[in-house]
């Protein structure tokens, strides 16, 4: 029991003053307000009563009142911060501060994404214009105006997706059908703006293709286009060759191959070094030291005159190459369909971390 005061109304108080470090926090701010509070608080009460004692006792009686307020304030204090304590003793409880944080997801570029801009950026310097068209063309812009003739096998139902639908009125020509290349844009380029023309039109394209480690029904490509009055393949080749540098490395040698294609005369096709064996040979390049990365050839006479241009004034190069496959070349990703899951197992190895 706590030291007697001396005076029975308050030595009656000193059980709770013991009491008060048993108090939980509810009943710890009930009984301040109980004994110390201005209102109703017993020792505010008691200190009332000091008028009426005799004079001789009120200062004695006062300091008494005074010594057991002061030991109320401390006890219900320590009490308050004991309290607090242990709140925080049990809140943190649990809570394992030395567990790593979670890391936050870095959004990427998606490869094809990357490559698509970066082929667009190099041929933009060189002062080529970006078109795009759309997806769903007529069989005259995709594949007779690029002087394939009608009976052409990639103009087949196995090779080429159509549409259930009949052309706007007014179009040119023939049945409606997923584009299997960029080249209608061409067309519709040439035919909207007089030469010069320079032009590169990225895009989707599809073919009737079953899906495999190099197929997709769905890809993208990108194509380029200059017309002018004195193009020659002298400008194709630098322009490709200088294209192959900016790209790949400075370093890095091309070749170009005789090819064929409806649309060009004469055709190539642009080899550049294996990027993962630089040329020693490798599985990626079957053992020849080249992956091929574009065609290209000569805008054909006859598709300069389907779009009104006289070829004995205007010539013109023109180039296709699909990103999806640059990419795979360039990342040796060993499988096209890794370009289509979101695993981000392996798009965080080629993406531009923060890129938009
Ligand atoms: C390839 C090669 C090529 C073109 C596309 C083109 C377009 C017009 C006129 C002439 Cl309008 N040519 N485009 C030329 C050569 C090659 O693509 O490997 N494509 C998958």
């Amino acid at each position: 029991m706590p030291e007697p005061t001396g005076y029975p109304d308050l030595d009656a108080l000193l059980p709770r003053l013991e009491a008060v470090p048993t108090l939980g926090a509810d009943g710890l701010e009930a009984e301040r307000t109980a004994v110390l509070g201005r209102k109703s608080g017993v020792l505010t009460a008691a200190l009332k009563t000091l008028a009426a004692r005799p004079v001789e006792e009120r200062k004695a009686y006062g300091a008494a009142l005074n010594r057991l307020k002061v030991r109320f304030e401390l006890a219900l204090d320590a009490r308050a911060e004991a309290l607090e304590a242990e709140r925080r003793r049990q809140e943190s409880a649990g809570v394992d501060l030395t567990m790593p944080g979670r890391r936050r997801w870095v959004g990427a570029e998606h490869p094809v994404t990357r490559v698509v801009d970066e082929i667009v950026g190099i041929f933009r310097e060189l002062g080529f214009a970006v078109a795009t068209g759309p997806e769903v063309e007529t069989e005259w812009y995709n594949f007779l105006a690029l002087n394939f003739p009608a009976d052409h096998p990639a103009m087949d139902m196995h090779d080429t997706l159509y549409l259930d639908a009949e052309p706007a009125a007014g179009e040119p020509g023939g049945r409606l059908l997923l584009r299997t290349h960029t080249s209608p844009v061409q067309i519709r380029t040439m035919l909207a703006v007089p030469p010069p023309v320079r032009v590169v039109i990225p895009g989707m394209v599809y073919r009737n293709d079953a899906m495999d480690a190099s197929h997709l029904p769905a890809f993208s490509q990108i194509e380029g286009l200059a017309v002018d009055e004195g193009i020659s393949f002298v400008d194709l080749k630098a322009t490709l060759t200088h294209f192959a540098h900016r790209f790949f490395s400075p370093e890095t040698k091309t070749r170009f191959r005789p090819s064929f294609f409806p649309f060009t005369e004469p055709s190539a096709e642009m080899d550049v070094e294996c990027q993962l064996c630089h040329g020693s040979g490798c599985p990626a390049c079957k053992g020849t030291g080249w992956m091929e990365i574009l065609g290209c050839g000569m805008v054909h006479e006859v598709v300069l005159e389907n779009v009104n241009l006289d070829p004995a004034r205007y010539t013109g190069w023109a180039f296709g190459m699909g990103p999806h496959r640059i990419a795979l070349l360039r990342y040796g990703v060993p499988d096209i369909r890794l370009l289509l899951g979101g695993d981000m197992r392996f798009l965080e190895q080629v993406g531009r971390p923060g890129a938009t």
